[in-house]
């Protein structure tokens, strides 16, 4: 039987590919414009950018926003937060590049129609906290939309792109992507000069606390399926910090944020006895990790090992007392906005648990990691830094270029560079967009070349799982359960149960070695083994099959760099039980990988931090 195609084969050409558009691809169309004004920029999208990625729900604050020109902070100031939130180790020349331009792009969010909240006594924006300012967000994504989709010749929505293409010539410069329509089966061939990658992060890479009915909630949206790594890593882009994975403390059932709780309404927390348990850890944590212990605020993974130590001590629940905070109209109306602009879900578990947050406190609790470079964490790709301030070995030609030419990344692809949530994201789409027009006007007759037989490799890759459905579905025993094949959630969960048990996730309270990180890349490898028998229904489940395959690739990128890194610098997002301890002189590095397609080698090693704030 010949190869089963439900569609044609369409080619694409551009001379800027922005795959993804969430705020990165979003930040880098609406800027790859502005200095491209004569150069076709094209946008693939496997949703719908109106309401596509992580903000597909809305948000109710804006993460990172300096406010300089109120003198509120300097962009220093913020590579101290995000240097200590991560207990040393971050890119800082990205971090502060993000930091000095992410107050103009807010300005032109305001200017686009999202509402930021005034403070009524200074006229400034109502601040959240120290980096925060609140929005009424539950239409964020659209507006920030229509900005890139009015600024590129052409959005191809509902295209699942699976894999980047590299030049006939040379395999460490790019040429394109492909992809296929989750509409109509078309095969999608993009010709580009430069492609900026803007997939957005993951979750289902662990197994989620909410099962049964909840099945399938998570707090980063389900459908980040780790495509920034898993289009990346067969590059053979370097990626950094995999193993930096993130654990949020959330509110329980509904994964509700509590920065607005905790900086706004200055609402505590407490273990069930009604004590404040995170100052009562410190010692402990200083013996743990040293004189980071003592960055101001507490960093992000510090604050989740208090409440785990307090949980295993048997002293959980953790309560937030929203009930003795909230004694105006107005702090009410802040607290039920905070959830129902962002996770709507909250709400949705205090309405059904009689919870009625002037009365009774709420549950706290830890989540299963996920896989990201832009909150409290910075996994992703090695990138070439700001011309200006970037030191030289942090640069190679063209800001936000990672190690293959003519590849950019912005948001959760790109790593090193923390905190830099939904603005910063946008703002570095907007700073690879600018490099990306540089870097395609250098090239100028020089223009890649497709590798016919690659294209015609990664067709038949794409569409296999159809056809080993149509095979395999006449040796069905009963309902899903197939000698031939395994479907997309079969092997989803499969994924989830072992990067839970071996690699560290919330059963375990996050702890892992090297024993359990060998026996886990060994189940990893079988899932790999297997993955060439994923089978798929229809077109729906060849996208969930594809979302699949990013996510095993980028799970095994983070269990390699979790057993190299020999030591525990985070306490909170996962301990090395074997390396208890922060270990300054070993592995005050990022660690960095190389992965080769063709053998299914990864290489290893360290990349140097520098400090150029002081
Ligand atoms: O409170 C393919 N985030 C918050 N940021 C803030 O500024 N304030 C907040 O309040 C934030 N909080 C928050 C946040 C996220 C979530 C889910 C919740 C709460 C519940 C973080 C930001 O959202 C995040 O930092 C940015 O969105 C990251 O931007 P980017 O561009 O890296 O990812 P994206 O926006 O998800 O976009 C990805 C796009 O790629 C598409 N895509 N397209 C084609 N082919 C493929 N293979 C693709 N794979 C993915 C996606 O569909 C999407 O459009 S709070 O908790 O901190
Ligand atoms: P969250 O709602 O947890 O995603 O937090 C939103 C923002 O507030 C992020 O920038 C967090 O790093 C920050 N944040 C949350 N809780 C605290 C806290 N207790 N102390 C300091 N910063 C916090």
């Amino acid at each position: 039987m010949g190869l089963f195609r439900p569609g044609k084969t369409r080619y694409v050409d551009a001379d800027i590919l922005v795959v993804g558009g969430g705020f990165g691809g979003c930040g880098a169309a609406y800027e790859a414009r502005y200095w491209g004004r004569d150069l076709r920029i094209v946008l693939a999208e496997k949703a719908n950018i109106e309401r596509s990625g992580a903000v597909a729900q809305g948000l109710s604050a804006i993460n990172c926003y300096m406010g300089m020109h109120w003198g509120e902070n300097r962009p220093e100031d913020f590579v101290r937060y995000a240097r200590g939130d991560l207990l040393g180790l971050v890119r800082e020349d990205l971090v502060y590049d993000i930091a000095r331009h992410v107050d103009a792009t807010v300005h032109k969010f305001e200017e686009w129609g999202l509402p930021i909240i005034q403070d009524p006594k200074t006229g400034r924006y109502q601040r959240e906290g120290r980096w925060q300012v609140l929005i009424h967000g539950e239409s964020y994504k659209p507006i920030i939309a229509e900005a890139a989709r009015k600024s590129v010749d052409a959005v191809h929505n509902r295209i699942m792109v699976t894999h980047l293409l590299t030049d006939r010539a040379r395999p460490d410069r790019i040429a394109g992507a492909v992809g296929f329509s989750v509409r109509d089966g078309s095969f999608y061939v993009f010709r580009a000069k430069a492609v900026i990658v803007g997939a957005g992060g993951a979750s289902h890479i662990y197994r989620p606390r909410a099962i049964g009915e909840g099945t399938g909630r998570t707090w980063y949206a389900p459908w980040s399926s780790a495509s920034a790594y898993g289009l990346l890593i067969p590059t053979g882009a370097k990626m950094i910090q995999m193993e930096n994975r993130i654990v949020l403390a959330r509110f329980k059932d509904g994964y509700g944020p509590v920065g607005a709780w905790f900086l706004l309404l200055k609402s505590q927390a407490t273990n069930a006895y009604g004590e404040n348990y995170e100052a009562a850890w410190l010692d402990e944590l200083r013996a743990r990790v040293g004189k980071y212990a003592d960055a101001q605020p507490m960093p992000t993974c510090l604050r989740n090992h208090a409440m785990l130590e307090e949980m295993k001590a048997g002293r959980g629940p953790i309560y937030m007392h929203t009930q003795e905070v909230l004694d105006s109209k107005e702090k009410e109306e802040i607290g039920w906005e905070d959830f129902l602009d962002m996770t709507v879900g909250q709400a949705v578990v205090w309405a059904s648990q009689n919870i009625d947050p002037k009365e009774t406190p709420s549950e706290l609790i830890t989540s299963e990691p996920y896989v990201m470079g832009s909150h409290a964490t910075c996994s992703g790709a090695w990138a070439s830094g700001p011309e200006d301030c970037a030191p030289a070995d942090y640069q190679w030609g063209y800001n936000r270029m990672t190690t293959v030419a003519g590849l950019f990344g912005a948001g959760d692809t790109i790593g090193g560079s923390a905190h830099k949530f939904s603005s910063g994201s946008f703002t570095e789409g907007r700073i690879a967009g600018k490099a990306a027009v540089k870097y395609v006007k250098d090239l100028k007759g020089e223009a890649p070349q497709l590798d016919e037989a690659q294209v015609k490799r990664l067709e038949a890759a794409v569409f296999r799982p159809l056809e080993t459905y149509r095979l395999g579905r006449n040796a069905i025993v009963a309902g899903t359960v197939a000698p031939d094949y395994l479907t997309p959630l079969q092997g989803l969960q499969r994924l989830e149960k072992l990067m839970d048990e071996y690699v560290g996730g919330y059963s375990v309270f996050y702890v892992t070695s090297e024993p359990l990180l060998k026996r886990g890349l060994e189940l990893i490898g079988m899932l790999k083994e297997d993955m060439e028998r994923v089978g798929a229904e229809d077109l729906h489940q060849l996208q969930r099959a594809w979302e699949l395959q990013h996510r095993v690739l980028t799970a095994e990128a983070v269990a390699r760099h979790t057993l190299y890194r020999q030591e525990t610098r985070w306490p909170g997002y996962y301990y090395r039980a074997d390396h208890p301890r922060l270990d300054d002189a070993a592995w005050h590095v990022f660690t960095v990988s190389e992965y080769d397609a063709r053998t299914g080698d990864w290489r290893m090693g360290k990349l140097p931090v520098h400090h150029i704030v002081e």
